[in-house]
């Protein structure tokens, strides 16, 4: 860690542990070991077993849809979903979202073209997508990002319209609903990611969710090379497969959703206190009318209030061991290749923009406590307190804007 980084320190109120966003919720770890065990005694460790299906109807009836379709993980998911649904040329997508959801399409040498999002939701702007769209244009991908719904009714409406193909990534937004219906249930299907990070994980995995039975048996086929039946292959496929002992981890991870919403909740709560230590920062906030997992706790740090900026504020923290993330910085349209293919982009994507240069994540689930918040809370004081001397540090560091990840972690 560089020294300048090192002053940014308080004395006495470092984590002793490093807090992370992302760390993994763990279910019932008796239970997993015997699944576990009954896996190896059964010796069948992949290719539809009984803990792959029995995971995909437990998904799909919590989502209340006919088919789930798990997955290794959920950008195989979204290629498989992507391909089975037939879109080509053009497709609409956020550039505010993890780089996988343009990649997908991109791997398939289909071109992502990035929206902006709108600055309340966070998610696709319908009236920027309908401006996006081109003869060539196939579908929109909208992305429910941090579990928060995409304006379903208006997408659906301009998809009909056009004559689009419409699916989400609903990576983030697993257990979440929107006006009553679980999210898994809208377009012609939906992705979640089963990741170690996610609300609910498989340590790796995806699944893609629809009700519709052609696609859902296109898909099958595709997640295993193809094959129908021992020896006859009638689709063009790949191996997106999930394992007995992913799912065996996804059934304890499923189990265990109401004690990770409700620490998910409470940590939200202790975080609504603890923001308020240092001006310019808000929570952004769930419907309360809505099922949630809480599993982001996201910032927005307002420089015309905050006396540090959001890099700055990042660095602070993870000098006290909080290893808070700038998701999504600094915005797909500026990673590669996507920058390289369009270096102006940027000039159409405000909000994405300014998102990706406001917003930090902080740790919560299952690994964090009341007391780390609190703490935390006396960081964001105490940072309050002596910004002025903080800056002037900072400015001595890492030039805004960079990365300073290895700094930080080193
Ligand atoms: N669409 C969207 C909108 C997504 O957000 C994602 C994934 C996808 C599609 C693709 O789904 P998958 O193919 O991944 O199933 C992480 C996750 O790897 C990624 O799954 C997730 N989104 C993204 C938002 O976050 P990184 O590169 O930030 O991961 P990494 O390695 O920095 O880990 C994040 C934090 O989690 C670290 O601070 C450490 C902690 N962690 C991580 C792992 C794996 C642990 O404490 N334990 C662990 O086992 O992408």
């Amino acid at each position: 860690m560089n020294n300048e980084v090192k002053l940014l320190s308080m004395p006495h109120n470092a984590l002793a542990v490093p807090l992370h966003v992302g760390r993994p919720n763990i279910g019932d770890q008796t239970i997993l070991m015997e699944r576990i065990q009954a896996i190896f005694d059964g010796n069948w460790l992949t290719n539809d077993g009984p803990l792959v299906r029995e995971f995909e109807q437990r998904v799909a009836d919590l989502v209340g849809v006919r088919h789930c379709i798990a997955m290794c993980n959920g950008t195989v998911a979204l290629e498989i979903a992507i391909r089975a649904v037939g879109l080509k040329g053009e497709v609409i997508v956020p550039s505010y979202t993890f780089v996988a959801t343009a990649h997908a399409l991109q791997w398939q040498e289909i071109t992502p073209v990035f929206c902006d999002v709108d600055p309340q939701t966070q998610n696709l702007d319908p009236t920027q997508v309908e401006r996006l769209i081109t003869p060539r244009t196939s579908g929109i991908i909208g992305v429910h990002l941090w579990g928060r719904p995409c304006d379903v009714a208006a997408l659906e409406e301009i998809a009909e319209r056009r004559n689009l193909a419409l699916m989400f990534d609903a990576a983030h937004a697993f257990g979440c609903s929107h006006e009553g219906k679980m999210i898994g249930s809208f377009g012609r299907c939906e992705v979640f990611s089963f990741h170690a990070t996610k609300f609910v994980h498989c340590g790796e995995g995806g699944a893609i969710v629809t009700d519709d039975d052609e696609l859902a048996d296109k898909v099958r086929l595709m997640r295993n090379f193809g094959f129908s039946g021992y020896d006859n292959v009638v689709y063009l496929g790949t191996n997106g497969k999930m394992n007995e002992l992913n799912a065996a981890v996804g059934l304890s991870s499923l189990e265990g959703m109401p004690q990770f919403i409700d620490t998910n909740q409470r940590n939200y709560a202790c975080y609504e206190e603890a923001i308020l230590e240092l001006p310019g920062l808000r929570l952004l906030e769930y419907p309360k009318q809505e099922r949630q997992n809480y599993q982001y706790v996201v910032v927005d740090v307002d420089p015309s209030i905050c006396p540090l900026s959001r890099d700055q504020l990042v660095q602070i923290l993870h000098a006290h061991n909080v290893l808070a993330r700038r998701y999504f910085f600094p915005g797909v349209h500026r990673m590669e290749p996507y920058c390289s293919f369009y270096p102006n982009a940027g000039l159409l994507l405000p909000v994405t923009e300014q998102l990706a240069n406001r917003v930090l994540v902080l740790p919560t689930g299952t690994s964090v406590t009341a007391e780390d918040i609190d703490a935390i809370g006396s960081i964001f004081a105490w940072a309050a307190e002596n910004a002025g001397e903080l800056r002037e540090r900072l400015a001595r560091t890492v030039p805004q804007g960079e990365s300073f990840d290895a700094e930080v972690s080193a």
